[in-house]
């Protein structure tokens, strides 16, 4: 175990925390010039590159070609020509050499944990691929889910990427309207749900909700349902409806399904998210790329052992969870947790006892969990071993130095590096972070590119940023795991992230470099907001408020929020001789976790009889956004057509 502290070393301009000795030399990669010189041949030969990672996975068939783009057609593909299978490199290639290692933690919110061998996993994933096969699934069918943080979500993505089967998961937070937009848009042929949810010991119905929908979902054929709890009526329709473990435990079920030799360029998922505009897109990820960088990067930027116990906290329905609790960790024969609960129940040391009770060793998080945790204090923290942590992480959104200081001294003890990772759900893994062993922290920045990453900052005419100056950032050629369409929709993925800077992947992410190169990520300069981590579209909310009888016009807008980071500030305007009272922003927020889901809700309604606009009769946002934050300048007001409203508004301001 490394107990030498971390040297910290102050230069003139921020603080720097350097990795203790003995981390550095325990590291895969041991110095920043040895980061530099990779970092430079992946950039440099990235085929070759590329091609020496890949041979440490399992190929039925290697690729012809390592990559190619088509910048016209905006065609990327990586290890065309190669035949490989996601669940075959996250199970089968390690049964031999740690068949019985552990490869799956599932720490339930209250009650007794589950633990998976890769054997037992193996055997688990195999048993549902021959059930989805049963039901008719074949390579390239969409399968939904819509689930709570269970083993069986796991295994079941596994099982559908062994038959080359499309999952596409739908956070178990979002509303049952969200989940049909979903199915329909995927035309997914099943959906795998539970009967409920567990929240603060209580059972939540959940499938008895969905099938409120189901009626409008088409293309379901049949629905699998988990039992996670027995207090629960469970309606089942006859011929459409059953159980999980009645067609998993199936006598003629077989315990071996061989896993198919898939394309590399074959979809392996999709995951929908937030754009600016209306209805959230189809995320298309590859196999083989995606496989790889995931695989890649949480070699590097964990700093993976085999010993490690490894524990990234977000929800599998977000691609945190996708690329780094169950394919980057499994893909390298890590053993990875799953944690069902909150933070905070039943008391706020409920992270702290899991990393006690499992000696987790890498733990992975968001700034928003690291605030809320710190304001219980540090009483919570210390009444737990916290000796096995030696790699901290964080992931979401940008982490303000204090949270980072917190994070670093009191959660790592000074002796555990940071790794501030930016990425986003197109990505499909880590692009922009420190590796651990080789790069002396900033707090608050996420230092330097990934192998193979070649990240700029573009003003907004397109030309480089001087170093200091904020501008875009861009990457400026494709990486294996970059997205490949949005589902169904090729414009909005060209629209979306290729026509600002043609032929370059825009991230709608404002970041600015430092005198040494390092990375401030400054956050989304779209109408996407991050709320504690989870990410949302001020444009669906707004969808979702004028979509209630007694809305007219509605304007979404973030403000600062001292634990979320941004919370959601709703400037509404109501149907003539309709007047605004607590009950109605209450309806009115339940309608918004109704459409959406509870996470969307907005955390303060101002009513207002107008909203400001332009002449043109656009709603100026901008200066929406400084009324929420609470500045007393709110910027030009000259082109609005009704510039007297800002008074009022200001003045009716709801505090946070
Ligand atoms: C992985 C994930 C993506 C957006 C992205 C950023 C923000 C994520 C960081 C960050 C600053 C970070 N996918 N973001 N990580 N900002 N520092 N380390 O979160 O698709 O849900 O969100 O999140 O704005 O564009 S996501």
């Amino acid at each position: 175990m490394i107990k030498k502290r971390i040297i910290e070393s102050v230069s003139k301009k921020s603080k720097r925390f350097s990795p203790s000795k003995i981390f550095r030399e325990n590291a895969h990669i041991k110095s920043f010039e040895e980061y530099l010189k990779l970092y430079q041949e992946s950039i440099e030969n990235p085929d070759l590159f590329w091609a020496k990672q890949a041979e440490e996975l399992d190929w039925f068939k290697k690729w012809d070609k390592v990559s190619s783009w088509k910048k016209t057609k905006l065609e990327c593909k990586w290890f065309e020509g190669g035949k490989i299978n996601i669940s075959y490199n996250c199970l089968d290639r390690h049964l031999d050499s740690r068949g019985n290692k552990t490869a799956l933690i599932w720490e339930p919110e209250v009650g007794k944990a589950k633990k998976y061998t890769y054997k037992e996993l193996h055997k688990v994933v195999c048993r549902f691929s021959n059930v989805l096969k049963k039901y008719g699934v074949k390579k390239g069918d969409r399968v939904c889910f819509y689930m709570p943080m269970i083993p069986e979500l796991t295994i079941g993505m596994l099982a559908c990427v062994r038959l080359g089967a499309i999952h596409s998961v739908v956070f178990g937070g979002f509303s049952i309207e969200s989940l049909k937009d979903r199915i329909i848009d995927s035309k997914a042929k099943i959906l795998i749900t539970s009967n409920a949810s567990l929240r603060k010991g209580k059972s939540i119905p959940m499938k008895n909700n969905v099938d409120a929908i189901l009626g409008d979902c088409k293309s379901l054929k049949k629905v699998v349902v988990v039992k996670r709890a027995d207090d629960i009526d469970t309606f089942m329709k006859k011929g459409r409806d059953v159980w999980w473990h009645k067609e998993v435990d199936s006598n003629n079920i077989d315990d071996f399904c061989k896993a198919k030799e898939i394309d590399s360029e074959h979809p392996a998922f999709i995951l929908y998210t937030s754009g600016t505009t209306g209805k959230p897109k189809g995320v298309v990820h590859s196999t083989a790329g995606y496989l790889m960088y995931t695989y890649l990067t949480f070699k590097y930027v964990f700093d993976y052992k085999e010993e490690d116990i490894f524990w990234c906290t977000a929800d599998i329905g977000w691609i945190t969870g996708h690329s780094y609790i169950v394919y980057g960790p499994l893909a390298n024969g890590a053993t990875t947790i799953m944690f069902e609960g909150v933070p905070t129940y039943p008391n706020p040391d409920r992270y702290w006892e899991i990393v006690d009770k499992y000696k987790v060793s890498v733990f992975y998080t968001a700034p928003t969990v690291v605030r809320a945790l710190e304001r219980f204090g540090k009483k919570w923290v210390e009444k737990h071993d916290l000796s096995s942590l030696r790699l901290l992480g964080s992931v979401g959104e940008p982490i303000n130095p204090d949270a980072w200081m917190w994070y670093h001294q009191v959660i790592g003890k000074g002796k555990c590096p940071i790794v501030d990772t930016w990425w986003q759900t197109e990505t499909g893994g880590i692009l922009i972070t420190p590796l651990p062993g080789a790069v002396d922290l900033k707090p608050g920045s996420a230092c330097f590119p990934f192998f193979g990453v070649k990240a700029s900052v573009l003003t907004e005419e397109g030309q480089k940023a001087k170093k200091g100056e904020g501008g875009y950032l861009v990457i400026e050629k494709p990486w294996p795991s970059m997205l490949r369409t949005v589902y169904k929709n090729p414009k909005r993925f060209k629209d979306t992230y290729f026509n600002k800077f043609p032929g370059m992947y825009f991230t709608n992410d404002g970041v600015k470099c430092d005198e040494d190169g390092y990375f401030w990520i400054m956050g989304r300069m779209d109408d996407v907001v991050n709320v504690s981590g989870h990410r949302l579209s001020t444009a669906e909310v707004e969808g979702a408020l004028v979509s209630h009888g007694s809305v007219t016009e509605a304007a979404v807008v973030p403000m600062p929020h001292k634990i979320k980071g941004s919370a959601l500030y709703a400037f509404v305007t109501l149907k003539k001789g309709l007047s605004g009272g607590i009950d109605l922003i209450s309806e009115l927020r339940n309608h918004v976790g109704f459409e959406i889901g509870p996470i969307a809700k907005p955390d303060r309604i101002q009513f207002t009889n107008e909203l400001p606009k332009t002449r043109s009769g656009k709603i100026m946002r901008r200066i929406l956004k400084a009324i929420a934050a609470g500045k007393e300048d709110v910027g030009n007001t000259m082109t609005l057509a009704n510039p007297e409203v800002v008074k009022k508004l200001k003045k009716e301001r709801l505090p946070l």
